[in-house]
């Protein structure tokens, strides 16, 4: 493999302050996957399961306080601190190098450092990065084998040049109170110490391919967003592509693999990436979608043949599951698939003995697998397009039990932001911290932004005055609960009936009536037909709860106020016709 003259020189200089045993640079073949998979079983960081069951697939055990993003520990390091803003916690740049460098010192002695480049994107891409991470967590190395382009076609890539992104990390000693995940934007640079988890180890994902990228996409014009990209085909063959922003573990992966089913089997989906996209602005002056990942690192529980028909295929092989219940034959279950009927000898995510009576869950709530794109039924050779694909429309999805309709479209690109930026949602596992708050998440990017938001609203706005045929936005609510607690939409293959009505009104053929906060679909466009809803049901899906709208445009109000003079005239204007329409609404009723 040819090494880059700047990568080999920092690997070096790596290696003097961490002092590692030995250096192993990957190059991404089969052989050494192989020789990686057999030191994780040796290091006793992968169980091996069942060669029959599950061909090629392991399990890993994580500390038990390392089960998730730690979002206390992420720190965006600005030499301005103003440029982090209000969102994201901040440290000085020197502070923060000089304090993790102490952390670093000679952390990999008796370790191994591994030198991982990879490929952000199509090979052959304009639009493409490399990223190069030093690690000493084998798991680590296994699983960037998996969710990156890696080795030998990143270096490829990057030729001669100086430009790469560069991330350190080491599990240390995982020690919680000295975790510190900091991103240097002005350096293209990542250093992480003392966790293993993926959204804060494998530095592809979160830290390269959101933070650093959103950073990136806003000096180059383009943006990093926390979106599925998904082609649905007709039963005449057109395809028309959505991207789709959630929050973690709110259904994205589902919906972006979902199997159509009953009066929908003629539609075809086309899975291009189930969690981050990388959109430009193209000549024809549509908006295209790049998947800068190679793999899911999905969440196991809630993931069943029921939810998840296509992904249940996509793991059934070479596949690192991480947290999950072991079964005495080696097999690994969660929560969400069926129980076996003998149950004897279970081990719960932490390896202890497990029965439904145990009062604990048997798999982490966060416990993932990570599992190679090709092998998902609706993988398309579309995901290699240096291009990108089209996208028609962009889907806002957040988890509120109340308030917010099944769904409901912007009036045009500049509220489509406004609808964007002021998404919030109800918390869930997939950080540490409690679950079911409602929480401000613009974009589900709360979490991700490697920048100031209110500077990110406005490139927003921007790329939006580029594009002479943006996408339709839509808001969208899988989550409306009942008086009672339970869910008024089914979801799952369901969402096909949104996700048709979506389609149309991309191409102008479904009916939609105007309120104060967007488009909803009129009566009878959006087929209901055979599903199986209480008498309130639809109604209480796309009603707009006017009292409600005034109190939740009052919290918007509280939120854009953080950012102070930076936020975007364009937003404060839209935040004003909202409650203008709302208002002019009540004198009418
Ligand atoms: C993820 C997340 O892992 O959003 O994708 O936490
Ligand atoms: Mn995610």
């Amino acid at each position: 493999m040819n090494k880059n003259a700047s990568v080999e020189k920092w690997v070096e200089e790596t290696a003097r302050l961490t002092r590692p045993d030995r250096i192993v640079w990957l190059t991404g073949s089969d052989a050494e996957y192989e020789q990686l998979l057999a030191e994780g079983v040796r290091l006793n960081q992968l169980i091996p399961l069942d060669s029959a069951k599950h061909p090629g697939s392991y399990l890993h055990r994580s500390h038990p306080e390392d089960v998730a993003r730690t979002e206390q520990n992420t720190y965006i390091c600005t030499p301005v601190r103003g440029d982090a803003g209000p969102t994201n916690n901040w440290m000085d740049p020197a502070e923060a190098y000089d304090k993790l460098r102490r952390l670093f010192s000679g952390v990999m002695k008796g370790r191994t450092m591994y030198v991982i480049p990879h490929l952000l994107g199509p090979p052959g891409s304009p639009f493409s990065k490399v990223g190069v991470e030093l690690t000493d967590s084998v798991y680590v190395a296994i699983n960037m084998q998996i969710m990156t382009r890696l080795g030998t076609v990143a270096l490829e890539h990057l030729g001669d040049s100086h430009s790469f992104l560069k991330g350190l990390h080491s599990c240390g000693t995982l020690d919680p109170r000295q975790r510190y995940i900091c991103h240097f934007p002005q350096d293209l640079t990542v250093w992480s110490i003392n966790s293993g988890y993926g959204g804060n180890a494998l530095l592809s994902k979160k830290c390269f391919a959101l933070r650093i990228a959103s950073w990136l996409g806003r000096q180059e014009g383009w943006l990093a967003e926390h979106m599925f990209i998904t082609g649905i085909e007709d039963p005449k063959g057109q395809v028309t592509y959505i991207a789709g922003a959630f929050p973690s573990a709110c259904g994205k992966t589902n919906l972006a693999m979902l199997r159509p089913t009953g009066a929908y089997s003629g539609y075809k989906i086309w899975c291009v990436g189930d969690d981050i996209a990388w959109l430009r602005v193209g000549i024809d002056g549509r908006l295209y979608a790049t998947n800068p990942e190679a793999g899911f690192f999905g969440v196991a529980p809630g993931t069943s043949p029921q939810t998840n028909p296509n992904m249940m295929a996509a793991i059934a092989k070479n596949t690192i599951f991480t947290n999950v219940a072991l079964a005495p034959d080696r097999t690994v279950w969660w929560e969400g698939l069926d129980l076996p009927a003998d149950i004897k000898g279970f081990l719960d995510w932490q390896g202890r003995p497990w029965s439904p009576n145990s009062g604990q869950k048997a798999a982490h709530p966060n416990s993932r697998f990570t599992t190679p794109i090709k092998q998902s039924p609706v993988f398309t050779p579309k995901w290699n397009s240096p291009e990108g694909v089209p996208i028609s429309a962009i889907l806002f999805g957040a988890r509120r039990s109340t308030l917010v309709p099944l769904v409901c479209e912007a009036f045009n690109w500049q509220h489509g932001v406004y609808l964007g930026a002021t998404m919030s949602s109800e918390t869930t596992s997939a950080a540490a911290g409690a679950t079911g708050v409602l929480r401000q998440d613009p974009m589900a990017m709360l979490p991700f932004c490697g920048y100031n938001m209110a500077d990110y609203f406005g490139h927003w706005l921007k790329i939006g005055r580029r594009l002479k045929a943006p996408p339709k936005i839509f808001r969208v609510n899988w989550f409306r609960r009942d008086a009672h607690g339970r869910f008024l939409w089914p979801g799952f293959g369901d969402n096909m009936r949104v996700l048709k009505w979506i389609i149309d009104r991309c191409y102008g053929t479904a009916g939609a009536q105007e309120t104060p906060i967007g488009y909803l679909p009129s009566i009878n466009s959006l087929d209901t037909d055979g599903l199986n809803l209480s008498g309130q049901g639809m109604e209480e899906l796309l009603a707009v709860d006017r009292e409600s709208w005034f109190k939740e445009a009052r919290r918007q109000t509280e939120f854009f106020g953080k950012f102070g003079t930076r936020m975007p005239a364009e937003l404060l204007l839209e935040q004003q016709m909202l409650i203008d329409r709302l208002s002019v609404q009540a004198q009418r009723t």
